[in-house]
């Protein structure tokens, strides 16, 4: 095992490659980052992970570091998903624009939620996204515009996250909404809202259940399936379970781990 950070030449860029690789049926594992500073995603991003989640909604990252972030992340090969706070659909299409290749949209409850997420996600005819990627071509290498629009809508990822009761009464109808690609389950949100807030468990079986259920109903549709990880026997096993996306950890445990498993080491 190397404890250096050495540093290889990176893999070319292709922001597209994510969502065909999951359209096709295959599986990604992405780390889940809120530290603000650019050069964390950028680390994170040179180990195995197929792809780095900047997170705006919890995490601390903002407009300008995730901005960055992608940037970085890209020099390191791989691709950005934006987590960005409740309701900011703007900040989703800006999220595109900069270059990610994927945006997840926190409490989608109403298929009026996921419709206007899909607005802001996808070029005409499935959405109303206004033009403007500039950044996104200049990363993605593409100088063709009529390239560019003509690879987005199915080159980019819009996940919408399930994560309360009304979320679970409305499935089926968000994922048929045109221009959602996925659905992301938040177990946390899940476990506080199913349980009417008396506890916060990721792994409590009150979401077993509604986490089979949503796997099967995207399955059905050819949608992704996708989860929040969390710890890696926990994120084996929804992967396992037909979870095609699946994080794995976050930041500061990626941290503490290592600083752990090395001085360990050294004994
Ligand atoms: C949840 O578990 O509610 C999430 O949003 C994951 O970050
Ligand atoms: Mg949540």
């Amino acid at each position: 095992m190397s404890y250096t950070a050495a540093i290889g030449a990176a893999p070319a860029f292709d922001a597209f490659a994510l969502a065909t690789r999951l359209r096709a049926g295959g599986h990604a594992t992405i780390a889940w980052v809120g530290n603000p500073e650019p050069l964390v995603a950028e680390a994170i991003a040179r180990s195995a992970f197929d792809a780095v989640t900047l997170d705006m909604q919890h995490g601390l990252a903002d407009t300008a570091s995730v901005m960055r972030g992608i940037t970085a992340v890209a020099g390191a090969g791989k691709p950005s998903i934006v987590r960005v706070p409740v309701g900011d659909f703007a900040m989703a299409s800006r999220a595109l624009d900069f270059g990610a290749s994927g945006v997840i949209a926190p409490m989608i409850n109403t298929v009026a939620d996921a419709r206007a997420f899909a607005d802001f996600m996808k070029y005409p005819p499935l959405g109303r996204r206004s033009w403007g990627p500039t950044r996104a071509m200049t990363l993605a290498g593409v100088d063709d515009a009529q390239h560019y629009l003509k690879s987005a809508n199915a080159g980019t990822l819009a996940l919408a996250m399930i994560e309360t009761r009304e979320a679970l009464d409305n499935l089926e109808a968000i994922l048929d909404v045109e221009g959602i690609d996925g659905v992301f389950i938040g177990p946390s949100d899940l476990s506080l809202t199913l349980s009417g807030g008396a506890f916060v468990d990721q792994h409590h079986p009150i979401i077993d259940e509604p986490v089979r259920r949503v796997v099967a109903a995207a399955s059905a549709r050819g949608k992704i399936a996708a989860i929040f990880g969390g710890a890696p026997e926990r994120a084996r096993a929804m992967r396992d379970l037909g979870f095609r996306l699946v994080s794995l950890g976050i930041d500061p445990a990626y941290t503490t781990l290592g600083c752990d498993t090395m001085l360990k080491a050294m004994g």
